[in-house]
Formats: C-alpha cells, sequence, structure tokens
C-alpha cells in the first residue's frame, strides 16, 4: 500500500526543506518505498478534516492503509520499523539509534527553535538563546568527534539530527563547529536526501509558477 504524506501546499521555507515532512520524504527515500504527497493550505490544515489526522493543524501526516500517524518522529520511527535501511540488526543498537531520534527533537532541537529571529523581541534575547543552542551543540560535537554518524553505520538518529541541524545553516553558529558542519554535509550528500530535497524543491517551485 503506497503511503501518502501531507505537506504544505506553499511552504514558507523558500524552498531550503526545512518544513518537518523531509525528514520523513528523507526516511521513505532511504528505504526505497515509494510515497504519494498531498498539498495542503494554511487555512485546510486547520479544518477538522486534516485535523482528524493531525490534531494540532499541522503536517506532516502519513497515511497507510488504515493506519494515520502524525508526529515527523514518530512516523520516522514507523518508517524505520517497517523497511530495512535505517536501524541496525542488533536489538541494543536499534534501542540507541531512536535514543538518537529523540536526542534531535526533544533535547538539541528545542533551543535551535527557539531562535525567533522574525520577532522584534528577539535581539535582546538572542544572546541567551545561542548560548543554549551552543551548550547542545558542544556536546554533540564532542560526542560525535570524528566519527561519521553518531553510533555506527548511519541510521535514523542521523537522519534526525541533520534535520535538525539543518535548521542552523548559514546561522553561523554550525560552522562554528567543523564536525557537525562536516556531519550535515554528509548527510546532504546521501542519494536519499537529495531525491527527497529535490521531491519538496518541485513542490515549491510548481506552487510558486502559479
Ligand atoms: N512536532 C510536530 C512534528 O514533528 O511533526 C511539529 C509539526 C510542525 O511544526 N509542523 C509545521 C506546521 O505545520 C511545519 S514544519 N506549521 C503550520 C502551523 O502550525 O500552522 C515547521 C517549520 C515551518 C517553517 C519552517 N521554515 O519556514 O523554515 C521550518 C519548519
Amino acid at each position: 500500500m503506497l503511503p501518502t504524506i501531507t505537506v504544505f501546499e506553499r511552504s514558507p521555507d523558500g524552498g531550503k526543506g526545512l518544513a518537518r515532512d523531509m525528514p520523513v520524504r528523507w526516511a521513505l527515500e532511504e528505504v526505497g518505498q515509494s510515497y504519494g504527497v498531498r498539498l495542503v493550505s494554511s487555512r485546510a490544515m486547520k479544518e477538522p478534516a486534516h485535523r482528524a489526522l493531525q490534531p494540532f493543524g499541522q503536517i506532516p501526516t502519513y497515511e497507510e492503509g488504515d493506519l494515520a500517524l502524525f508526529e515527523s518522529g514518530a512516523i520516522v520511527f514507523h518508517i524505520a520499523e517497517h523497511h530495512a535501511g535505517l536501524l541496525p540488526g542488533d536489538a541494543n543498537a536499534r534501542a540507541r539509534a531512536f535514543t538518537w531520534v529523540f536526542a534531535a527533537l526533544s533535547t538539541v532541537e528545542p533551543p535551535i527553535v527557539n531562535r525567533g529571529f522574525d520577532e522584534p523581541w528577539y535581539e535582546q534575547r538572542r544572546p541567551v538563546v545561542e548560548e543554549g543552542i551552543r551548550n547542545r551543540l558542544g556536546d554533540l560535537s564532542s560526542r560525535l568527534g570524528d566519527a561519521g554518524w553518531l553510533d555506527g553505520a548511519f541510521s535514523a538518529g542521523d537522519l534526525m539530527m541533520v534535520s535538525v541541524l539543518r535548521r542552523l545553516k548559514g546561522s553561523g553558529i554550525l560552522e562554528e563547529y567543523p564536525n557537525l558542519s562536516a556531519y550535515v554535509s554528509r548527510g546532504e550528500a546521501r542519494p536519499a536526501f537529495q531525491r527527497a530535497f529535490a521531491a519538496q524543491l518541485a513542490v515549491f517551485t510548481s506552487v510558486s509558477a502559479d
């Protein structure tokens, strides 16, 4: 059964692949699973039909037969569990890979999304917010060291961590940690990432041309 995901009809990220459908697309590409895409407008996102799939009126969602999921982490988790390619065979190593998915979303990402750089109050808060980000990146950088991936072979944990770190590209902060910057580039160089990125960009360009 071909899964269908929902994505922004008009992504506010300008085609940079920063919205949360990107890790889901990337995971599907890594495991070689084709998928359908349904574009959702900002208005439709808040209507009952979409809220039945995503109670908070957001993207992405994932539908596959009788199964409807929301939360990008849970969707990536589901894809990784049901297909080969994103998790190691050893049970403990699989558990550690999921630990990195959670670490990306609940430990590393929160200070990153606190960067409200479009908000008027942000200039005052910037030093505190950036210190929070640097704390996390410093620790992550020490853990990664000169390894290619966080725990052996590339896994769902790396996919989510790279997705989270990508939000810092061009901020100058990520670039202070050359091993993390190289880690993100390594993730982005993966053919599955490239396919996922091209697919989301194609949506952005076709809608922008309307
Ligand atoms: N915890 C949920 C998950 O991981 O799935 C969060 C989902 C979420 O934040 N969805 C956002 C959304 O639907 C889009 S991805 N927002 C619409 C709304 O809440 O009304 C977050 C996002 C948005 C924009 C950019 N950007 O422009 O760079 C990056 C990320």
